[in-house]
Formats: C-alpha cells, sequence, structure tokens
C-alpha cells in the first residue's frame, strides 16, 4: 500500500494538492494542524497537513462489475450451450477489462515536475539524485509555486548547490606538503604546474611563497620533460624521487620552504598493485601531508564511483576537478560526490598554465548546469559564502 502525507496553509490547498498529485485514488486518514516554513521558528505559518493512502479502488470495482455481470448471465442461462457460449463472452469482457486495468495511468505529473526531471537527466544526474529533488518538490512547495517555472528550476539549483561540499584548506606546519594523485591522464601535471605558478610567482603584490617541484613519476621520460619544463618557464626548482628513501630526502633537503607540491604517476582504479606501492611511497611524506584526488569532470558515472573508491586509501582531503571546460554535463559528478560526500578543492579549467585554475565554488558549478532558465544574482548570493577566503592568491595574469 502506498502512503502519502502533503501540506499546505490551507485545507483547500492541501485537498488540491492531494487531488492533483493522486487523483480519486487518494483515502485521507488522518488531518493535523502543523507550522509551516520558517527558520529556525522565525516566520513559520500555520498549517495543515493531511495523511493518507492510495486506494486500488478503480480497478476492484470494474471487476466487481465483471462479477456481477457473470451472475447475471448466469441466471439467464437455458441451456448447455448458450452457456458455453455466454462463458466464452464473459471471459472476453474480463480480459478486456483487465488489459484496461493493467495500462491505467496514475494521475498525471504537474508540467513543471516533469520539465525540471528532463532538464537534471539532460545535465547527468542519477536517477536517486534526481528522484529525490522531484520528492521534495512535490513536498516543499504548492500548487501555485509549482506553476512558476522559473522559481521552480531557482530552487531545485538552490537545492543542488546544497548538496556541493567546498573543502576549506587548513594547513598546519611548514613546509606544506600537497600531493596529487589519480587516474592517468586527468592533468595531475598540469594542475601541479599551475599551483606552482599561483603559489610561488608574485601577483597582485602578494609575496611569492618558496615553492619546490617533486615527482615520482620517474620512468616516464616525458612525463619527466613535461615537468622540467613548467619548472624552468617558471623558474621553480623540480625534482625526482623514485624510492622512499629519496623521498625522504629530498623533503628533508627542502625543510626551509613553504610548499612542496607533489606530482605522481597516474593510476588505473584497477591497478591495486600499484596503487599499494604508490601508497607505501607516499607514507613517506607523513601525516600533515595534504593530499587530493584530481578527477577529471568528463569521467562516467560508474567510473567515478569505481575511482573514488580506491583511492580511498590514500585518506584525500577532497577533490581536484579538472578539465571542467570540456564538459557542460556535471550532474553525475555532483550526484556521486554528494552521495560519497566528498568536497571540492579546485576547479582546473583549461590546458593553460598557469590561468585555468580557480578555487571551487558552488556558483561556479551551478552555472555550468545547462537549460536552467533560473535567477543566478540570487544563486550567487546565497552561496557567496560557499567559497573560503584562504590564501589561493588572486593571479594578475586572469
Ligand atoms: N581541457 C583541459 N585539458 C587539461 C586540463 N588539465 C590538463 N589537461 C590536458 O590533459 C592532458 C593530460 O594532462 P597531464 O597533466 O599530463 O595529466 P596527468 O594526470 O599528469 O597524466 P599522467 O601523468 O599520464 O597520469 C594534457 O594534454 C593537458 O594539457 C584541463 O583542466 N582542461
Ligand atoms: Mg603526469
Amino acid at each position: 500500500m502506498e502512503y502519502f502525507t502533503e501540506q499546505a496553509p490551507t485545507h483547500r490547498e492541501v485537498m488540491a494538492r492531494i487531488r492533483s498529485k493522486y487523483g480519486e485514488r487518494a483515502k485521507i486518514l488522518t488531518q493535523k494542524s502543523v507550522r509551516l516554513g520558517g527558520f529556525m521558528g522565525f516566520f513559520a505559518r500555520e498549517g495543515v497537513e493531511i495523511a493518507g493512502y492510495l486506494s486500488q479502488e478503480p480497478i476492484h470495482a470494474k471487476r466487481m462489475d465483471v462479477e456481477e455481470e457473470k451472475k447475471k448471465i448466469l441466471r439467464e442461462v437455458k441451456s448447455e450451450q448458450t452457456l458455453q457460449q455466454l462463458l466464452a463472452e464473459v471471459q472476453a469482457i474480463k480480459s478486456r477489462i483487465e488489459s484496461d486495468g493493467g495500462s491505467a495511468k496514475g494521475p498525471e505529473k504537474h508540467a513543471s515536475l516533469e520539465e525540471v526531471e528532463e532538464l537534471l537527466y539532460e545535465n547527468d544526474f542519477t536517477r536517486s539524485f534526481v528522484d529525490r529533488i522531484v520528492e521534495r518538490l512535490k513536498r516543499d512547495l504548492t500548487l501555485e509555486d509549482l506553476d512558476d517555472l522559473r522559481l521552480v528550476q531557482t530552487t531545485v539549483l538552490g537545492w543542488i548547490g546544497e548538496q556541493i561540499s567546498i573543502y576549506r584548506e587548513v594547513p598546519k606546519g611548514k613546509p606544506r606538503i600537497i600531493v596529487l594523485v589519480g587516474p592517468t591522464g586527468v592533468g595531475k601535471t598540469t594542475t601541479i604546474a599551475k599551483l606552482a605558478a599561483v603559489y610561488g610567482i608574485v601577483s597582485e603584490g602578494k609575496k611569492a611563497k618558496s615553492v619546490r617541484m617533486l615527482t615520482i613519476d620517474n620512468y616516464r621520460i616525458g612525463a619527466r620533460n613535461q615537468i622540467e619544463t613548467y619548472g624552468e618557464i617558471m623558474g621553480i626548482p623540480v625534482s625526482c624521487a623514485e624510492t622512499t628513501l629519496e623521498l625522504k630526502k629530498k623533503l628533508a633537503l627542502y625543510q626551509d620552504v613553504d610548499m612542496i607540491l607533489i606530482d605522481t604517476i597516474g593510476k588505473s582504479p584497477k591497478d591495486y598493485t600499484r596503487l599499494a606501492e604508490m601508497q607505501e611511497l607516499l607514507a613517506a611524506c607523513g601525516e600533515q601531508a595534504e593530499i587530493y584526488l584530481a578527477l577529471s569532470a568528463t569521467t562516467k558515472t560508474a567510473d567515478l564511483r569505481e575511482i573514488l573508491q580506491q583511492f580511498e586509501p590514500f585518506k584525500y582531503r577532497a577533490i581536484v576537478l579538472t578539465k571542467l571546460d570540456e564538459t557542460m554535463r556535471v550532474g553525475n559528478v555532483v550526484s556521486v560526490l554528494a552521495e560519497r560526500q566528498k568536497q571540492l578543492l579546485h576547479f582546473a579549467t583549461g590546458q593553460v598554465v598557469p590561468q585555468d585554475i580557480e578555487r571551487a565554488s558552488v556558483p561556479v558549478l551551478l552555472r555550468h548546469l545547462e537549460g536552467f532558465n533560473v535567477n543566478h544574482e540570487y544563486l550567487d548570493k546565497k552561496f557567496e559564502k560557499s567559497a573560503p577566503k584562504d590564501d589561493f592568491p588572486a593571479m594578475e595574469w586572469k
């Protein structure tokens, strides 16, 4: 049996909502006065809550009719032959009614609910995320609200924004050791170079920090050249470490600098042995190392879940979302990060070093969702405090 609970400011409005959502199948069980809305008890309004269940009556009623019809016919039966004939007719009527009953559709959904549901799917949100949003719309919005599509869409983006969590860095001790792990080719090395520039090059009068780049990606000549080239261009020293001992030596050598940025080799989340080896190596960085997971915004939903899971042993603190410029469908990223309660640190938004990196923020991600006709100024204001005011320096080259 399906149950429902609906609330609205007046009895008439609750009943109108129940009729619109569930039609004639809705059977009322209880009614009570409640306080609606408000914030921490302020501004709450009087309202009515009605609970009930959805009956199967329309289909049963048809079944009863069939039984009645059958009895009536049998009363009129005169011979065995007519009995057979009439039974066949009854059977035909019965199956016709049953097939009607089987295909009977539920009450129609409000057009705004359909529209929002479609928009969310177009943006790649997962089914469970979409279901939760639609359920909440049914529960929290009045029929009048639902008629205003722009209001519905703004409300939905507001709820999505509440699901996006931004990480607040808590740098402890000196030097800060920042490590980027992640699957192959997501942009780890490029992001390390961008961060080295952001922190290590003077901009807008901010004093540059003393930064070093370190790579444990020694095996691949190309990889080493790549980071060394960035280092040369920016005047930031780069070195390599292949073993735990080498890594410990390098860290000891750099103990007076402000920040050490460590680039790692991309790993397939399926390569358990290599992941374990790298984890062992990184243990040399100690507890204060800030490990972040680089994740491409273009990753498919199932892969996102697998990557988040397989890199879990690294105890990564937050996500650096890369290649945000390559997709406008980030609903799956938002859904999965919310589902796994992961936080975002930075967005990488292109191939250009150093410009294409910024602090993760809710409004930026919301603006990245497509097809919503909403009041973005309202949303920017609502989430302006979500971006931490930390030492991620504004860059003069932006
Ligand atoms: N569009 C776009 N491309 C990016 C971004 N970040 C990196 N790239 C490109 O992605 C490709 C791979 O970048 P790398 O930095 O080498 O990736 P990686 O994670 O270090 O790769 P491996 O070390 O091989 O695992 C390069 O062509 C980069 O220019 C980004 O934010 N947006
Ligand atoms: Mg690399």
